[in-house]
């Protein structure tokens, strides 16, 4: 039979060579043509930063070459959990998610793990007895997003404020644990009230629905401070506030979360007080993480990234230079 490489024909050393040399295979003897598959559920498309971080996670991706299984959890744990066994029976190479909740993903992680395929959690965290259910989880630390939001309304009421909180998706990491590092820098505060709190869900509609009803409560003129646990909600707050002739930013504070464009906008106008930032260009980072996995190489249990907090007089400078 007639050799495709005519060259190596008789001699595997000099085969394996002018494989190489044809970069049908790569020194770490991988075949160079088999793309690395990674399954990736996300949890919806709630909100800006999350329309950011999908578009980081897929371009960074094509960019690498990878073949990525994507699916969208529209925010309910049950897909989530149906899209992670899926990608089990596809035998991918590394699952990748962004937990809806914390808790419930246990079984599922169990599945992964006796299927041998590594999983690396992106942005939200969960609660498990096991830790090597997981290998690295990259994302923010949302108790520190949630004292610096406290900080920031601090600074903003003198320290004392009556307080209506949107809260995000109930159960989701960056909603207990904004709300819990709030809570622990108002605690020695004792004129830092929290009136009302309700969930918004992260979303934009649901966060001006929320507030049309604190707005309607018999607690409603006490209302100082907002403190939404990400700009979504915060900019359908602004709303309902406008339509109920309320100014906001000035008759009642705006503290959140996330820091996209649109929080830059509305800070620009006057609107929104604060923003702190939470990072959702995740796609670089955390494609080195899966692809280090892939090869076998140890990664951290944890990786944090890097963000900053933005007033209300850095916006109009800042705005031009947002990515998302
Ligand atoms: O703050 C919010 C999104 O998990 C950090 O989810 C993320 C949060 C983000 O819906 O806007």
């Amino acid at each position: 039979m007639k050799s495709l490489y005519p060259l190596a024909r008789g001699n595997p050393v000099s085969a394996l060579t002018t494989l190489a040399v044809l970069g049908l295979i790569n020194t770490s003897g991988f075949a160079a043509d088999k793309k690395l598959v990674v399954g990736f559920s996300q949890v919806g498309a709630e909100s800006g930063w999350r329309t950011a971080n999908t578009d980081s996670i897929k371009s960074e991706a094509a960019k690498r070459g990878i073949d990525l299984h994507f699916s969208d959890a529209q925010q309910k744990e049950e897909n989530q959990i149906k899209a992670i066994r899926s990608f089990i029976a596809q035998g991918v190479d590394v699952i990748a998610f962004s937990p809806v909740v914390e808790t419930g993903f246990e079984p599922v992680l169990q599945e992964a793990k006796k299927a041998g395929i590594p999983v690396v959690l992106s942005d939200r965290a969960v609660k498990v007895s096991d830790p090597t259910l997981y290998k690295c989880f990259l994302g923010s630390d949302f108790i520190e997003e949630g004292k610096r939001a406290g900080n920031e309304a601090l600074k903003l009421t003198d320290g004392k404020a009556g307080i209506a909180e949107l809260v995000g998706t109930v159960g989701s990491a960056p909603a207990i644990d904004r709300a819990k590092g709030f809570r622990e820098v108002i605690a020695s505060h004792p004129d830092m009230k929290i009136i009302l709190s309700q969930s918004g869900d992260f979303t934009r509609a649901k966060g001006k629905e929320v507030m049309e009803a604190f707005l309607k409560s018999p607690e409603a003129k006490q209302i100082t401070l907002l403190f939404a646990h990400n700009d979504d909600m915060a900019l359908g707050a602004i709303q309902a506030m406008e339509e109920a002739g309320i100014k906001p930013g000035q008759d009642i504070k705006i503290v959140s979360i996330d820091g996209v464009k649109g929080a830059f906008e509305a800070m620009k106008d006057g609107k929104l007080n604060v923003t702190v930032e939470c990072n959702p260009l995740l796609g670089p980072q955390l494609f080195d993480i899966i692809e280090k996995v892939a090869k076998g190489e140890t990664v951290p249990a944890r990786v944090v990234t890097q963000e900053g907090v933005y007033e209300q007089a850095q916006a109009a400078e800042e705005l031009p230079k947002r990515q998302y």
